[in-house]
């Protein structure tokens, strides 16, 4: 598993888009193997559901093309909320609506979990 942290992660209000933010990125310990940073290619975007279009392309909705709800800005991008791949898939899907996350070696995503901790 990797994983990759952020500090102070916040979100806005409905009327700014949920537009969410954070301080800084977290390195995990050394035993932990590191993820790419996922969320910075999003940071200013606000969210978008199928039927709440807040995406940057003006001529389709992502949300609606990924079958899911994210922060997207271009429809080419990542879909961390999308149906999890099938376990015959072993790299990146090219199937919009399949959970994707950026990984330099192209591998699969199996699953992206978000956890939000209170401090
Ligand atoms: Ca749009």
């Amino acid at each position: 598993m990797r994983s990759y942290g952020y500090k102070e992660f916040q979100v806005s209000s409905e009327a700014d888009g949920y537009k969410f933010s954070f301080k800084s990125g977290v390195t995990p310990g050394a035993n932990h193997n590191r993820a790419i940073d996922g969320l910075s290619p999003f940071l200013g975007a606000k969210f978008s559901t199928y039927d709440v279009d807040n995406d940057n392309d003006s001529g389709d909705n992502c949300a609606n093309i990924h079958q899911s709800g994210w922060w997207f800005t271009t429809c080419a991008g990542y879909n961390p909320t999308g149906q999890p791949q099938p376990p015959s898939v072993q790299y990146k899907t090219s199937d919009p609506t399949q959970l994707s996350w950026p990984h330099t070696l192209n591998y699969s995503a199996v699953r992206v979990d978000i956890f939000l901790i209170a401090e």
